[in-house]
């Protein structure tokens, strides 16, 4: 049958209104993506396994903005799924998430108030519960880019979900998920250095996690020390997360955005900031090429230097930066 890539609307509960790139069979549409390795978003229904299905109607505008509408939650999956592979693609030149033009899948509506999201390599795909009372889905744009980005890591360093290297695998869905954010320009969601400030989480409307100060979660680590390793790596991320704020934007207080962000130094020395898109090219290049399954803190601050010098030469200020940031999180010589 005729297929055709198709331009939807979608009404987000995240993001506002925003292009969907969908696909026209026969005089229904669905929700997959052909400009993107043919992404395709399902509703799980409540269901815990399979794909549910996939979905399908016969009018291209998605969603209502809310959850009395079950293709809201479709909508915000397939606009994260599109500005997580255009950041990739635009960013990195990263075709898709193994870098081969295939795209994952998103399925939505996973099992009754789960308050989690999701990626897993066996499937190649990402999940989002629809949050407390099914009120709050986890599809907001960083928490898309988040998951996702767990497929990058999975891809090219493969850090192990544990310890030290569990932290820096955590923080690079953290680090890239911001960067989706960013990247999407959203005026709606925003680009901001904090993690899932869109979903409620904690119910009171403050974000899971700060990259400026990740101590204001309550759990995370603003600098390494030895037994950091033996924290969720939810909270042994918060180092990674705070390197890459200063490395980004330096310390000290700034509004980016109309965020309010303070961020602290391990040893009170001030760092400068190089710009958030040399940091990405930086930490990038540092996972896919210098990272590998065992690296440690340590280790990362290697890899970050070694990517400094190949993109911009160890006299620049790009490679003082990485040295000055990573001081400041107490990982230094
Ligand atoms: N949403 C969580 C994460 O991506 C799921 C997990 O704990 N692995 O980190
Ligand atoms: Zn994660
Ligand atoms: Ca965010």
């Amino acid at each position: 049958r005729f297929q055709a890539v198709k331009t939807g609307i979608g009404n987000t509960q995240y993001s506002g209104q925003v292009t969907l790139t969908t696909t026209q069979s026969g005089s229904n549409y669905t929700l997959t993506d052909g400009a993107r390795g043919g992404h395709k978003t399902y509703n799980l229904n409540r269901g815990t396994s399979g794909t549910g299905t996939l979905f399908s109607q016969t009018s291209d505008t998605w969603g209502n903005g809310t959850t009395s509408n079950a293709a809201t939650a479709g909508a915000d999956a397939h606009y994260g799924a599109a500005e997580t592979w255009d950041f990739y693609k635009s960013t990195f030149n990263r075709s898709g998430i193994r870098n081969d033009g295939v795209a994952a899948y998103s399925r939505v509506h996973y099992g009754n108030s789960y308050v989690n999201a999701f990626w897993d390599d066996s499937c190649f795909c990402m999940t989002y519960g629809d949050g407390s009372a099914n009120a709050d889905p986890l599809t907001s744009l960083d928490v898309a880019g988040h998951e996702m980005s767990h497929g990058v890591t999975s891809a090219t360093a493969n850090l192990n979900y544990s310890g030290e290297s569990g932290g820096l695998n955590e923080a690079t869905s953290d680090i890239f998920g911001t960067g989706v954010e960013f990247y999407a320009n959203n005026s709606t969601d925003v680009g901001d250095y904090l993690i899932g400030e869109k979903i409620d989480i904690n119910g009171d409307g403050t974000p899971l996690r700060y990259m400026d100060k990740p101590s204001k979660d309550g759990g995370s680590k603003d600098s390494w020390y030895s037994g950091i390793g033996s924290l969720d790596v939810h909270y042994s991320s918060g180092p990674a997360n705070h390197m890459f704020y200063l490395l980004s934007e330096g310390s000290g207080s700034k509004v980016i955005n109309g965020v309010s962000y303070n961020s602290p130094t391990s040893d009170g020395v001030a760092v400068t900031g190089i710009g958030r898109a040399a940091a990405l090219q930086i930490w990038y290049k540092a996972l896919t090429t210098y990272m590998t399954s065992s690296t440690n803190y340590a280790g990362a601050r290697t890899a970050a230097l070694n990517a400094a010098a190949a993109l911009y030469g160890t006299n620049s200020t790009q490679y003082a930066g990485v040295g000055n940031a990573f001081a400041g999180i107490a990982v230094g010589a």
